[in-house]
């Protein structure tokens, strides 16, 4: 869309002030995003506008309405604190009070107010950041939980369910649709091999041993906005699949977009592995949020959690490229093999790092133990 189109649709929202600029914005995968530049007597006021991706969201309103109440339940949270304003998302309504705005050609639009001077990072840099990232997420978890998870839309089906995730990877093999199987054998070979490690957290739910939370379900690093100057954690976004879920889904994420020093399409594999000094920080910042709130088990267990994240992206990303990217935006063609590649290697450095993994956890709880007695 060009820029004279993008500034009649932003005139359908409550925007007063004068658009000086739209543009692509972001490296999100899934919703086109866009940063309106605006002004007013000389004051820049920015926005920003999203096309919701309705193949992958297909009922959109019912989307919008989980967004909005998540906003309601932050805002409501924040009220308190000085900086509160920065600290959630602000939806911007349209001139006749709705949260989305709908188009000729039946596209949906929302927008927000753009939390300025913030971060999202793509690769993390301090274990700062990692422990400001994890105590946010585990935050949002405590603020979801004020929600009865009944009010919340399932806004994509069996968004986290593994064993289907699987499943659909075997239908790509079987089809190959995108003639691609044979350029990646050993990709298919990894994750065949790997396939018992999808039911395992699954299994430990249905027999009650830990159960589903209202969850933030897509955790990845630049899905929470930090302070440009200090690296404080302000914001956490991307509310798209806020819905029911494990607790090792959003403490899982964390750990596949923020332990390798390299981003997720890096093409140099030596350069993907699992930084257990950025795990610590994780566990650090996620475990005292949620000490109090999770079972043991659930904690247990949280090491898994990034396994079975990392390898689940893993798995989607090759079944995207065997069905010729019709998922995930991609930049080039093997785009989504080099991704999948970068999960599965950091899979294995995690393999070769369990003991390590679990001797940090029960470190990082004896640490919020000694913290709480002194
Ligand atoms: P996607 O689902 O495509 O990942 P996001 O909602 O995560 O879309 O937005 C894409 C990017 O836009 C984010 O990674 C972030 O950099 C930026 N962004 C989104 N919302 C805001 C906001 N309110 N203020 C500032 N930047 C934002
Ligand atoms: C997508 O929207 P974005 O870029 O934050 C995807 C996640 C994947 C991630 C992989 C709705 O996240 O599930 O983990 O890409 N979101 C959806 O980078 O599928
Ligand atoms: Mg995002």
């Amino acid at each position: 869309m060009d820029i004279v189109e993008l500034k009649l649709l932003v005139n359908n929202f409550k925007v007063d002030e004068e658009i000086k600029d739209i543009f692509p914005y972001g490296s999100g995968h899934i919703n086109d995003t866009y940063k309106v530049v605006c002004e007013k007597d000389f004051y820049k006021v920015n926005y920003i506008l999203q096309r919701i991706n309705h193949t992958i969201f297909t009922k959109p309103l019912e989307l919008q309405e989980n967004v909005a109440l998540v906003c309601k339940q932050q805002s409501k949270d924040n009220a308190k604190l000085r900086d509160g304003y920065r600290r959630n998302l602000i939806l911007i309504h349209t001139r006749d009070e709705k949260v989305c705005f709908v188009d000729e050609k039946g596209n949906y639009w929302r927008m927000y107010e753009f939390l300025a001077h913030t971060i999202g990072y793509d690769v993390v840099e301090t274990e700062a950041q990692a422990f400001q990232a994890a105590k946010a997420f585990g935050a949002f978890m405590n603020s979801m939980s004020q929600i009865p998870s009944d009010k919340f839309h399932e806004t994509i089906p069996d968004f986290h369910n593994t064993p289907k995730r699987f499943a659909a990877l075997e239908e790509a093999i079987k089809a190959d649709k995108a003639h691609r199987l044979s350029s990646c054998q050993e990709e298919v070979e990894f994750a065949l091999a790997n396939k018992s490690m999808t039911e395992k957290l699954l299994k430990l739910h249905n027999e009650g041993k830990i159960p589903m939370r209202v969850t933030h379900n897509d955790t990845k690093m630049n899905n929470v906005l930090l302070d440009a100057d200090t690296d404080e954690a302000l914001c956490v976004i991307d509310l798209d699949t806020v819905m029911p879920g494990l607790v090792h889904y959003d403490f899982g994420d964390l750990v596949r977009t923020s332990t390798s020093p390299a981003g997720e399409d890096e093409k140099d594999l030596d350069k993907v592995y699992m930084r257990l000094n950025i795990f610590k920080a994780l566990l650090g910042g996620y475990l005292s949020m949620t000490r109090d709130v999770l079972n043991d088990l659930e904690i247990e267990t949280l090491p898994l959690g990034g396994q079975l994240m990392t390898f689940e992206v893993g798995i989607r990303f090759l079944t995207d490229y065997l069905n010729g990217d019709v998922y995930f935006k991609t930049k080039y063609d093997e785009h989504n093999l080099v991704r999948c590649r970068t999960q599965f290697k950091l899979v294995k450095s995690m393999q070769e790092q369990e003991e390590e993994m679990q001797v940090a956890l029960q470190k990082a709880l004896c640490k919020i133990e000694s913290l709480k007695n002194a």
